[in-house]
């Protein structure tokens, strides 16, 4: 740790960063059915039914929900997953990543 050599200021610079976090947001449409985003929602977030259940029901009545909050690479991979799933089952189910 090159931060005893010349104190506290440059400590933090040796210290590998801590990820910062991105919610993976689902949004709700007017087309999906409900079944598929529970299906979803289990797949690739590790749901069971009933907590799958809630998520979804909350996306169908507020228009946006949090799947989950994860380090940035696995937050884009799963919007990748879902995205993919989504259309080669050609429903328009849309999900994106923000900053926590
Ligand atoms: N609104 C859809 C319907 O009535 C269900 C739905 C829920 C779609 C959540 C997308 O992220 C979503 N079939």
């Amino acid at each position: 740790d090159d931060g005893d050599m010349i104190g506290l200021a440059t400590r933090t610079r040796a210290r590998p960063k801590k990820p910062s976090m991105f919610k993976v947001l689902m949004l709700n449409d007017d087309y999906t059915p409900m079944e598929f985003v529970v299906m979803v929602l289990k797949r690739f977030f590790h749901m069971d039914l009933e907590q799958a259940t809630r998520v979804m029901l909350h996306v169908h009545q507020r228009g946006v929900g949090v799947c989950g909050i994860f380090p940035y690479e696995i937050a884009e991979t799963k919007v990748n997953q879902v995205m993919d799933f989504a259309r080669q089952n050609q429903h328009p189910l849309q999900c994106t990543l923000e900053k926590a």
